[in-house]
């Protein structure tokens, strides 16, 4: 059977893995059909002629007719912007839309992927954190499947195979603790951009790097699970488990506890949402458990990394409050990086905006991306000394 797909964000640190799957996945078992990116044209030119997708699309629209000269020769269709964007998670003849952009701009696509009766293969964990009661409700309308991509989520999907009617007790969400772990606040007050960068386990792209030595991206996964897994808040105890060996676990009603571990490779989540539930050895890194006999787990140390607080206060607000807070972490971790604040003032300015917000309840598409764009706004307008 060939899996037909897109890729959205296929330029990334997740992308450019899923087409390593591609291209590993032996015969033709997967054809990619569309690709998007942001405005890195170059690697998309490279990626458009090595796979010969339908569509390329590039969110910057002026990229976008530089891609078209170089690709006229081509039989392949190069648009612009979210429309492009749009158009490629709805094409006609894919079964599957890969998820993997950075940030709140997946959630229009996703949604209309979704209308469009596609699977997600879903990477892009802040669209289920701005929208996730939305786009479940449209997932489920629809009966298409969403298949976590996130190594965590995908280790709890592959535990919960062949549940049956058993309930989840509680869900044990694994964390690295990113690249300050351990660290006091007296010592992250003068923390840099390149120190953040440093990622102990994983090879990723800069916006989850800095959200992992925060703890935010740890947030945006209990939210993410909330929706993924329909469980209560409560249910989920996260657990820092520096050697990232067990990505995540899930304990059932009769004290069962279900994991699933392996080397910490991001093309093990991506080929298995990619070809559910089919597995098959494209000699990814096999896991010794010889070289692991000291796993360990930590309480996180949450007022330290107050991040992963307010994502337990977002969600217990509920409404349009994830969305803010999203917004207001995109914002921050963006000024971060361009070494406008410090570390510390990343959590500072996203409770400050959540202080300010109300949320709305049973809200629509036009209120979570008003409320984004509220927060992105605010965020933008602190003046930091
Ligand atoms: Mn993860």
């Amino acid at each position: 059977m060939i899996n037909n797909i897109s890729i959205l964000g296929s330029t990334g640190s997740i992308g450019t893995q899923a087409l390593d799957v591609v291209r590993a996945v032996k015969g033709d078992d997967i054809k990619v059909h569309g690709i998007t990116g942001n405005n890195n044209i170059d690697l998309l030119e490279k990626q458009a002629l090595e796979f010969k997708p339908e569509i390329v699309a590039v969110m910057d629209e002026e990229k976008s007719i530089e891609l078209k000269k170089r690709l006229k020769s081509e039989n392949i269709k190069v648009l612009g912007g979210m429309e492009g964007l749009i158009k490629v998670a709805t094409m006609e003849n894919v079964e599957t839309v890969l998820t993997s952009v950075v940030g709140n701009v997946g959630l229009e696509p996703t949604l209309e992927a979704i209308k469009s009766n596609k699977n997600i293969a879903l990477a892009n964990k802040e669209t289920l954190v701005s929208a996730g009661e939305l786009v479940m409700r449209t997932a489920m309308g629809k009966g298409i499947k969403i298949l976590p991509v996130d190594s965590e989520h995908s280790a709890i999907f592959q535990c919960l195979q062949g549940k049956h009617d058993n309930n989840i007790y509680k869900i044990l969400l694994t964390a690295s603790g990113g690249s300050f772990r351990g660290k006091t606040i007296d010592e992250l007050k003068n923390v840099t951009v390149d120190d953040a960068l440093k990622h102990p386990n994983w090879v990723m792209g800069r916006k989850i790097t800095i959200d992992s030595a925060t703890l935010m991206n740890k947030g945006l996964e209990v939210i993410e699970a909330v929706w993924l897994f329909n469980v209560n808040v409560n249910q989920i105890q996260v657990l820092v488990h520096p050697q990232s060996i067990i990505h995540s676990a899930v304990e059932f009603e009769d004290g069962a506890v279900i994991a699933q571990l392996g080397a910490p490779d991001m093309r093990l989540p991506i080929q298995y949402a990619l070809l559910y539930p089919k597995r098959v050895d494209t000699n990814l890194p096999r896991l010794d458990l010889f070289e692991h006999n000291n796993l360990t787990f930590e309480k996180p140390d949450m007022d330290t990394f107050k991040c992963l607080s307010l994502a337990f206060r977002a969600i217990n607000e509920g409404g349009t409050m994830p969305a803010v807070m999203n917004a207001a972490n995109e914002v921050a971790v963006e000024r971060f990086l361009n070494r406008e604040i410090s570390f510390l003032q990343i959590p500072e300015l996203i409770e400050k905006t959540m202080n300010s917000y109300s949320p709305v309840y049973n809200y629509d598409l036009k209120t979570v991306l008003e409320a984004d764009k509220w927060a992105r706004e605010f965020v933008y307008n602190q003046t930091v000394k």
